[in-house]
Order: structure tokens, then sequence, then C-alpha cells
């Protein structure tokens, strides 16, 4: 159902269920759980995370698996997408959605907790629970009004849309369209940023979460904090250094 490998610096993360276009039925949230600890335990300096197939990323919770559930294995079934998720957001190294075809309800939800989001021509997102009588209960009503802005957001979740990947990107859902699948183009994006200390991307990423959580005043003492916390690595030492002497640093993580 799920597969993790290691290529070069990254993990990769691929959803195996095609015959339900990926659908997330509750045991392989709990997979993904696991295997979100396994990657951030490892080697690996960012986790990309696609679905196998051209079809689909992932369309979403299983819908068979939802039905006739009891109000309170309903909302452990929320708690339990939203801590997966949260820890995937939280994740001590940087990680990237490759959606290749639908990333519906929960799949869309997977790629929004994800820190940057890859987009394939044939991506098609939405958040289409109000067709099923539902609501967003994966973080969706929570993090795309925070990426996207609460009108789209609202656009989104009321209509239950479909939207492509150019007006994906367009309205900053996806951070950028890849035109070959496979994983070349999502590592070479990565490398953007894989080459730069793990210590000072996990700060930043920190800082910028925290100011979507708190008021201007405490967010500027979250980062006089975390870019203090910064300055006293090694890294820093030897980012600062590698500059005077007009040469590319080696960063080590510390
Ligand atoms: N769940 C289960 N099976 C699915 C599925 C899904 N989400 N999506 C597709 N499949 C299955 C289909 O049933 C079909 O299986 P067979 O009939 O062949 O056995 C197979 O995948 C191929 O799908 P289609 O034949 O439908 O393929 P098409 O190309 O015709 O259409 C489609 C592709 C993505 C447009 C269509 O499959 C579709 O509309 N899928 C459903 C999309 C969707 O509505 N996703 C779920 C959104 S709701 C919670 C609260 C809320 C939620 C969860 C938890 N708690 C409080 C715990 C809500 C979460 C959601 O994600």
């Amino acid at each position: 159902m799920i597969e993790l490998t290691h290529e070069d610096e990254f993990a990769v993360l691929t959803l195996r269920r095609p015959a339900a276009l990926n659908a997330l039925s509750f045991e392989l949230i709990g997979e993904i759980g696991k295997y979100i600890d396994v990657a951030g335990a490892s080697r690996a300096r960012a986790l990309i995370i696609t679905g196998e197939g051209e079809k689909a990323f992932c369309a979403g919770a299983d819908i068979k698996e939802l039905q006739n559930r009891s109000l309170a294995a309903q909302r452990q079934g929320a708690e339990l997408g939203q801590a997966v998720f949260a820890k995937l957001d939280r994740l001590s190294i940087p990680s990237i959605a490759l959606v290749n075809g639908y990333a519906f309800g929960g799949g869309c939800e997977l790629a929004l907790a994800c820190t940057l989001r890859l987009a394939l021509p044939n991506a098609k997102f939405g958040l289409p629970e109000v067709k099923l009588g539902l609501i967003p209960g994966y973080g969706g009503t929570q993090r795309l009004p925070r990426l996207v802005g609460v009108g789209r957001a609202l656009e989104m979740v009321m209509t239950g849309r479909t939207v492509a990947a150019e007006e994906a990107l367009a309205m900053g859902l996806v951070n950028r369209l890849v035109q070959a699948p496979g994983l070349e183009a999502a590592k070479a994006y990565a490398r953007e940023f894989t080459g730069h200390g793990l210590r000072a991307l996990q700060f930043a990423r920190e800082a910028i979460q925290r100011a979507l959580d708190v008021p201007l005043h405490e967010g500027l003492r979250v980062e006089a904090d975390l870019s203090t916390l910064a300055y006293r690595t090694r890294d820093a030492e030897e980012g600062m250094q590698a500059f005077m002497e007009k040469r590319k640093a080696e960063f080590r993580d510390e």
C-alpha cells in the first residue's frame, strides 16, 4: 500500500493503492505516519511524497470505509489523520508533494501538509467533501486558507470544485509545475535548498509557520529567538567564514 525508498539524498514515499486511486484507508494513514518517522530518522535531506500510477496522487479518504461508523470512531479517525499530517508538517526535514493526477479531499490535505508542492500538468486539486455531505477532516479547513487566503479557500471548500494545475499555481496552492513524470524534476527542485544546513532550514520553517499562528509582536519574538539559535550553530560560523574566504560553505547540519 505504501513504499519508502531512498534515492540519493532523498526519502521517497509512494502511495501504492492504484486500484482505489491511492485512497486513504485508515490503515494507510497509519502507515504514512510510521514511514514519516522512518524518513525523519534517516539521513535523507528531504522527503518526496507521490502516488503510484499516472492517474492519482491520492483520491482522498476511502469513502467505502467512512460509511456506517460511530461518531466516536469518526472523531478518532479525524484525530488520527490530523495527527499524522501534523507530524508531516513538523518533520525535521522539508517535504515535497509531487502531485501526479487527482489530489482530492484527504489527498489534497496530504499535499497541503507538505512543506512545498509540485504539480504535473495533469494534477487536479479539490476539497469535494461537501458533495458527500461532509467537510474536510484532515486539516484542509486550516491549512488551505493559510496558503491561498480565506476567499479562495472558502470558494474551493464550498463549491468542491476541481482546480487544475495552472490555476493551482496561480493561486499559490502549488509552488511550481513540472513537465515530466518521474522524480528527476522534484529532485532538481529540492536541490535548490537541500544543500543548505538542515538546522537553518528547520528554524526558518518553524519561524514562518509560527507567523500564521501568533500576533506580529509574538512572531517577531519567535524570529529573534530562532535567528539567535541559528547564529549559534556551527553551520552559521562556517557560512559566514566561507563568504569571507570567497568559497562555497560546507554545512554539516550542526
Ligand atoms: N475512496 C474509495 N475508493 C475510491 C476513491 C475514494 N476516495 N476514489 C476512487 N476510488 C475507487 C473507485 O471506487 C474505483 O473503484 P472500483 O469501482 O474500480 O472498484 C476506482 O477507485 C477508480 O475510480 P473511478 O472509476 O471513479 O475513476 P474515474 O477516473 O472515473 O474518476 C475520480 C476519478 C477521482 C474523479 C473519482 O474516483 C472520484 O470522484 N473519487 C472520489 C473523490 C472524493 O470524493 N474523495 C473523497 C473526498 S472526502 C473525516 C472527515 C472527512 C473526511 C475524512 C475523514 N473524519 C471526521 C474522520 C473526508 C475526506 C475526504 O477525502
